[in-house]
């Protein structure tokens, strides 16, 4: 894309499920161009939904994160290939020992063009050898944003001695920082 055009646009939104948020906010929030990541509830039947009820998975809310971005530093698609890299989209309802579907693999597009872009780059990853099983991601317009309680807001930098961020989100981030290793903050 043309970086002056990309610069008019502003600030972007991509709204994604890859199990738990804790994870992918930890992940996202190290990549050059990301500005915010708010980790919340998305794509269920009720209203103001907290943390206590999408756990039951009978909410039919999937945790997300919202990701505001500079399309002009990192697009949607370099968005997404990080999002495939720091989660399994073969495993429905499920993300490791993390299982409901509160867990799903989702795609929440905020236009035609991230649909096109999401469905182009699943297609592609599908016919790739990347997974053994195929790609369960679904790809669906964006419904309301619940933001989440706000101990869940920058947990993984706030309790980064917490177990479950040692053994499951510790090395997701990780994992981005291999992968992204030219596209860090701070870089
Ligand atoms: N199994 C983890 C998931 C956390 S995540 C915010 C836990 O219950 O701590 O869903």
């Amino acid at each position: 894309m043309n970086i002056e055009i990309a610069t008019s646009l502003g600030t972007s939104v991509a709204t994604l499920g890859g199990g738990c948020f804790w994870c992918l906010e930890a992940a996202f929030v190290q990549l050059q161009g990301v500005e915010s990541v708010v980790s919340g509830y998305a794509g269920g039947a009720t209203e103001n939904p907290d943390y206590h009820s999408i756990c039951t998975g009978r909410t039919g809310h999937a945790e997300v994160v919202e990701v505001r971005f500079d399309p002009a530093v990192i697009d949607y698609r370099t968005l997404l290939l990080a999002f495939f890299a720091v989660h399994d989209p073969t495993t429905l309802n499920r993300q490791g020992n993390d299982i409901g579907n509160q867990y799903r693999s989702v795609i929440f597009t905020h236009d035609a063009e991230q649909e096109r872009i999401a469905r182009e780059l699943i297609a592609e990853l599908g016919a790739s050898d990347t997974w053994p099983n195929p790609i369960v991601t679904a790809v669906s317009p964006a419904p309301t944003f619940w933001r989440a309680e706000d101990y869940h807001q920058n947990y993984y930098a706030n309790n980064p001695h917490q177990g479950y961020c040692q053994a499951v989100v510790a090395p997701k981030a990780a994992k981005l920082r291999k992968v992204f290793a030219g596209r860090l903050k701070n870089n």
